[in-house]
Parts: C-alpha cells; structure tokens; sequence
C-alpha cells in the first residue's frame, strides 16, 4: 500500500504520546508502512539538536516522507488522507468536514494541554521526581513553550494540587458534553461517517481511562457506545493499544485511585 504513495515515510514517535498514537492510527487505517524512530521523551530525544532540525517545536510527532517533513499531529494526519486517498478519513460533505476540522482544532486549543496537565498532575510527575533534579531542572529550562514549561513544573511540584489541575478536569467535562451532544446528531462525531475526527480522539479517550476518568465517558451511553466502536477498529489495536508501555500501565494503575477521588470532588463541585 505504501508504495502507491512512492517512499516509505520515517515516523519520530513515541509508544505513549497521545499525538504519535493518533497519527499511528491514521497510518494503520490506512495500511501504510513506515519506519519507526521512537524517541525517549523523558532522556530528552526531543530536545536533541538533530531532532529539533526536523521539529523545532521539541514534540513528537514527526513524519518525513519524500524527502518532505510533516509536523503537527493533525496536520500530519490530513497529510496520510492526502497522500494515500484510499479509504478516506475525511467526510465528503463540505459541512462535516469543516465540523470534522472543528473538532480537531480543539485539540490544538486546550484539550492537549489539559491532557498533558491530568497526566503530569496524576501519572507522569512521578517519572520525573525520579530524574537526577539538575538534570529535571536542565529539562525544564530547555522547553521553548514558556506556557508548557509552567505547567509541567506545577505538575510535578504539585501533583493534582496543581492550579492547572481542576480547570482541565473541567476541560474535560465540557467536551465529554459537546461529544455527547454531536453523537445525539449522528454516528460519529463530524456526521454519519467515521472520520480523523473520531479518530483523533482515540488516545485521548484512553488515556481518561488510564488515569482512571473513565467515569467521565461512562457517564455518558452516547459516548461510552462511541468509544466502543473506536476502541474496536483493528487500526485502534495496531497503532494504539499495541503500543502501550507497562511500566506507564504500573504507573497509571497504581496513582489512578487517589487521582479518582480527588476527580469525583472537582466533579461534584462543578454540578
Ligand atoms: N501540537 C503538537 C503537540 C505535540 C506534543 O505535545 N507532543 C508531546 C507528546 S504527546 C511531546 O512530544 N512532548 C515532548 C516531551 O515530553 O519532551 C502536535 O499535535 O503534534
């Protein structure tokens, strides 16, 4: 399949960033083969001077094909449609589409990060309290998004007392809702067709459960149901849940508890 699009594309990914699970997904859908660099997050891959030549924004993920270097989880992803248009993952109608890019923006516009402060403020933090602290320190100087750099020191020094913490819980609850309300409407979330749309969401939605907020999906039948059929596509299993790092699993289920607790009263507070 892959050669139908001429080279076969390099993927600078990581097994458990949300944004490389999405474009391994779209990749899998989509049958293509590709070649793998997977980087250590954590060691500082992304922050290497080669690396940042290709990405200057020290993220994951990263995709060169044809000699041509593709950044940004959902730009990548509508670059797999284009560049191998069987089996499209984008809605033909003009106005599921737009709805389509609609719901993949606000990824860009707050839900990413807010993932990245419940998974810091619950999980990630305990990694990085584990590091060398000049070293942590070292890293943290490095990250050239001063907002990130903010947040992932509140994460680690905080945890879920992090001021970041309640508001992106309630980030959450609010998209949960608008899911909800745009699957009353149809099938999926742009329309009638699955798209990148759902599954863009895909990781994101996993990592709810990881974290143990699964409770914000089962809340809701609609959403639960289409989580279910994501979680069920092969392309799911292939560029997702095969991916999926132990010592990351040992992580999540051992703080998610605690974590739930602290969620269930940010909920309860919120009405
Ligand atoms: N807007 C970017 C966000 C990418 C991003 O934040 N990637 C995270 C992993 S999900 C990352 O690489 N973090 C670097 C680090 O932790 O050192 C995209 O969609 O590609």
């Amino acid at each position: 399949m892959s050669t139908a699009a001429g080279a076969k594309p390099v993927l600078y990914h990581n097994d458990m960033s949300v944004c490389a699970a999405k474009v391994r997904m779209a990749l899998a859908e989509k049958a293509v083969e590709y070649d793998g660099v997977h980087l250590n997050l954590r060691a500082g891959d992304a922050q290497k001077p080669d690396y940042v030549k290709l990405n200057p924004n020290q993220v994951v993920p990263t995709l060169v094909h044809a000699d041509q270097v593709i950044i940004e989880s959902n730009v990548i992803c509508e670059y797999v449609d284009d560049a191998w248009p069987d089996a499209p993952l984008r809605p033909a109608a003009p106005a599921d589409r737009a709805r389509m890019r609609l719901w993949m923006r606000q990824l860009d516009e707050g839900v990413h990060a807010a993932t990245g402060t419940i998974s810091s403020c619950i999980a990630f933090r305990h990694q990085h309290l584990q590091r060398d602290p000049a070293e942590l320190q070292a890293w943290l100087e490095r990250m050239t998004d001063p907002a990130r750099r903010e947040r992932t020191r509140h994460a680690i020094e905080l945890g879920v007392d992090a001021p970041e913490f309640a508001p992106a819980v309630r980030r959450f609850q609010k998209l949960l809702g608008d899911m909800d309300t745009a699957l009353a409407g149809g099938a999926w979330l742009a329309g009638p067709t699955y798209s990148l749309a759902d599954l863009a969401y895909a990781p994101y939605m996993t990592r709810l459960d990881h974290l143990g907020l699964a409770v914000l999906i089962d809340a809701r039948p609609r959403v639960r149901d289409w989580a279910g059929r994501l979680f069920a596509r092969p392309a799911y299993a292939q560029g997702i849940a095969a991916w999926f790092n132990p010592s990351y699993l040992e992580i999540f289920a051992r703080e998610r508890a605690a974590a739930g607790a602290r969620v269930a009263t940010i909920i309860a507070q919120s009405g």
